[in-house]
């Protein structure tokens, strides 16, 4: 249901934390390597075909010049999700945050904070919980226990 892809291996361990959480809520999805630079035609496949094979949203995560969400997000009509990755060369992060976040009007990419891979998995999670009502029932339980478990340590704080 949830396509997960990265410009490079150097991003699966971020990226790995969207399928975590996905697995958590038992939501399907695939993971992959499309470099929208390395790789044009590849990523060009992957995002015509994306719909029909039954993906729900796209999370895609780059890191420096990075122009694989928007170049997704141009290609389907699938709600796409933007990691910006920090790499190994990259100006503390800010050239994955503002070419993922300044997408020119009528292309949208749903950007995250730098490394959020796992609030995309959970955004992705709430963007198919708004039509599944199973996925939605577990969004909702993640909220309630998260919510417990600060309650727990301000009560401890209290003490
Ligand atoms: C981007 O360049 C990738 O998304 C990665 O974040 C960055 C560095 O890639 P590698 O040189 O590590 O393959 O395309």
């Amino acid at each position: 249901m949830v396509g997960i892809i990265m410009g490079s291996d150097s991003d699966l361990p971020i990226m790995k934390q969207a399928a975590e959480i996905l697995d958590e809520f038992g939501i399907e999805y695939e993971l992959t390597i499309v470099s929208a630079h390395r790789t044009p035609e590849r990523m060009f496949d992957y995002a015509k075909t994306a719909r029909n094979r039954g993906l729900k949203v796209i999370i895609a995560g780059a890191g420096g010049a990075a122009h694989l969400p928007g170049m997704v997000a141009s290609i389907t009509s699938l709600p796409v999700i933007g990691v910006p990755i920090k790499s190994s060369n990259s100006i503390e992060g800010w050239d994955s945050i503002l070419s993922i976040l300044q997408m020119p009007n009528g292309i949208p990419v749903a950007t995250v904070a730098l490394n959020a891979a796992k609030n995309a998995g959970i955004l992705a999670a709430r963007m198919i919980g708004s039509f599944d009502e199973e996925v939605g029932k577990r969004v909702g339980i993640y909220n309630v226990t998260m919510q417990k478990a600060v309650e727990e340590k301000i009560s401890l704080v209290k003490k």
